[in-house]
């Protein structure tokens, strides 16, 4: 048992088609406000004051460059299940479909919640997540849309690429790896090199002023190949905003990519798209409604609940809140 004299963090570990979620149910008494206020002004608070919690958690030796973290705190509207903020490499993420599945079979494997429909609530608004009787999760995500099509960049020795831009909870620049002749192959033996050219897609971004609505950055790269036969309907490089790639279909990522195929007539209300991630996990999403040139995705996926643990944090440990980078 943790010892309440003891600083200490209690976290529960899962993965959602290999992307991991640290999950954060604990925290020694002498942080206070994180049951206080909106889901924005205690983000905003982890952030100015706290934010060795998400050190500790993410940073070596505990944690990695891939690893999301989600504290579970107390929901402002009663009737959600809990409130939730994400967090990674780098800093605070406005949504997250992968951790919300793993936060979900993470309430389930504490008791907290039966089969059924919960209500989930973000530092951006509220989101539905189902937990099946398969073990299986559908999120409901928030309304999505292209903002962009066919944006042109300059991108140094990979020459010309063109993508669309759109918002999935996240946003997001969309290559079609077939419309960008010098992009590497989208095979798991290609990581180091689709890390590579999607490192220099956002610099030229950030270079060439392209952004999302209202000059919002955008943070996530996502490369599309082939359909894997049998398994899904394209596979995709996602590059995350602390230069991690996701291990999963990115399910923010998987919902602009809906917004973009609705948006071009290729999928109908209700059809199913199969997402493979670079690992070959799969997400399945579909747009359950459209409104005023928005349009609702939901993704179902699978995650795995696979450790829990105490953190201690003990004041002769140089690295306790992580290693600094
Ligand atoms: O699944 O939405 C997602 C996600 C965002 C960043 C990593 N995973």
């Amino acid at each position: 048992m943790s010892n309440p004299e003891q600083p200490f963090l209690r976290i529960i570990d899962s993965h959602t088609g290999g992307e991991p979620t640290r999950v954060v149910t604990a925290w020694p008494e002498s942080v206070r406000g994180l049951d206080e206020g909106s889901l924005m002004e205690r983000r905003k608070l982890l952030e100015e004051k706290y934010d060795w919690i998400r050190s500790a958690c993410i940073h070596e030796p505990r944690g990695h460059e891939a690893m999301v973290g989600a504290l579970l705190c107390p929901p402002v509207n009663p009737e959600c299940v809990t409130g939730v903020i994400f967090f990674n490499n780098v800093g605070y993420l406005n949504g997250c479909v992968h951790g919300t599945i793993g936060v979900t079979v993470t309430l389930a494997h504490l008791g907290r919640i039966a089969v059924g429909k919960h209500r989930i609530e973000t530092p951006v608004g509220e989101v539905l997540a189902e937990w099946h009787d398969d073990g299986s999760v559908t999120v409901t995500n928030v309304p999505s849309y292209r903002y962009r099509r066919g944006v042109s960049l300059n991108v140094g020795k990979w020459g010309k690429v063109t993508g669309d831009v759109a918002w999935g909870g996240n946003w997001f620049f969309l290559v079609d790896r077939s419309q960008a002749e010098q992009c590497p192959e989208v095979v798991p033996e290609c990581i180091a090199a689709l890390t590579e050219f999607s490192s220099a897609v956002s610099t030229a971004l950030k270079e060439q002023s392209v952004t999302g609505a209202e000059g919002m950055e955008i943070d996530h790269v996502e490369v599309f190949g082939d359909p894997t036969p049998g398994i899904s309907d394209s596979r995709s490089f996602v590059l995350c905003p602390g230069k991690a790639y996701d291990r999963s279909p990115c399910g923010t990522g998987t919902s602009a990519k809906l917004a973009c195929l609705f948006a071009d007539g290729k999928l109908q209300l209700g059809q199913v798209w199969k997402q493979a991630s670079i690992l070959n996990t799969v997400f399945e999403g579909r747009v359950i409604a459209e409104s005023d040139g928005q349009m609702t995705p939901q993704i179902s996926g699978h995650a795995h609940v696979n450790g829990e643990a105490i953190f201690f944090l003990r004041e002769e440990d140089p690295f306790r809140y992580g290693i600094p980078t």
